[in-house]
């Protein structure tokens, strides 16, 4: 049973939803961002730390047993920034885990590792990753780096190759792709306190019947979706048909992430 928990990205939009909906779950949550998460709960603590700085991470590390790892850069940005804190970044925190001996960490990994995959595709995790900008290609490395440390340590590691975040789903895209915050909750919880788990990559979606991917191995650890993603089609197509067309983007699982930087000429690209 994990008692002690780490969040790293606690100021940012998930982190923030997590923190609510793990309250309470394990008795001593520390937050940490590098800015203030504000007023703290009873059970929460605080510590402002920055990814990059070794000594800041295995402060932050120091103590606890489990770690949900949501910091870093959470879209495409340009190499420096995302080499800095998304790979840098994450290899100190697994470092760290490491070295103080946390026995778990659940990664929010994207599905911008695998958006280069075609809509038309159905996907598991076990087909070889095709990252839709150097953001994407930041998470099959997080990815790695957990089975690295899974295999080599035996820290125990759940990759969550979070879909799109939020209340409901705002386009035809994230109808597929859509995780409604409880759902997500569920799988962090999964992550944490599974007791068979080694290492897992899952996809963190909600029940989307338009969903491309093979979500087995969550549902194999007990994962049950309570949100569906066709209550909100109506609104969601909606909102689809003020977008103009992307004649790349709409190929892609990746969408707007896929087409970004594109050059060339789409046919016989991606997987
Ligand atoms: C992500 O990984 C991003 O963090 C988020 O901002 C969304 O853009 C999401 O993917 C998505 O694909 O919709």
């Amino acid at each position: 049973m994990i008692h002690r928990v780490l969040i790293t990205g606690a100021a940012g939009g998930i982190g923030r939803r997590l923190r609510l909906l793990l309250r309470g779950a394990y008795p001593m949550i520390r937050l940490s961002d590098r800015v203030s998460v504000g007023a703290l709960a009873p059970g929460e603590s605080e510590i402002v730390a920055d990814l990059a700085d070794t000594a800041q991470v295995e402060q932050a590390v120091d103590g606890v047993e489990g770690i949900v790892h949501l910091g870093g850069i959470s879209g495409e940005d340009d190499w420096p920034n995302i080499l800095e804190s998304n790979i840098v970044g994450t290899y100190n925190l697994f470092e760290a885990a490491r070295r103080h001996g946390v026995k778990r960490v659940v990664f929010a990994s994207s599905n911008h590792a695998v958006g280069f995959y075609r809509r038309r595709r159905r996907i598991g995790t076990e087909l070889p990753v095709r990252p839709d900008t150097r953001y994407g290609l930041s998470k099959a490395f997080g990815e790695g780096l957990g089975a690295l440390y899974a295999d080599k340590h035996g820290l125990r590691v759940l990759a969550i190759r979070i879909g799109n975040f939020g209340d409901v789903p705002i386009d035809k895209r994230r109808l597929s792709i859509w995780i409604h915050p409880e759902d997500l909750a569920q799988l962090v919880r999964i992550g944490l306190d599974h007791p068979e788990l080694r290492y897992e990559i899952v996809y963190g979606a909600s029940e989307n019947e338009r969903g491309w991917w093979d979500n087995a191995a969550a549902f194999r650890l007990g994962y049950r979706p309570r949100h569906r993603s066709e209550d909100h089609r109506d609104a969601a197509l909606e909102a689809q048909a003020e977008l103009p067309p992307d004649p790349v983007g709409d190929l892609f699982q990746g969408g707007s992430f896929a087409a970004m930087e594109f050059t060339g000429d789409p046919e016989g690209r991606g997987g």
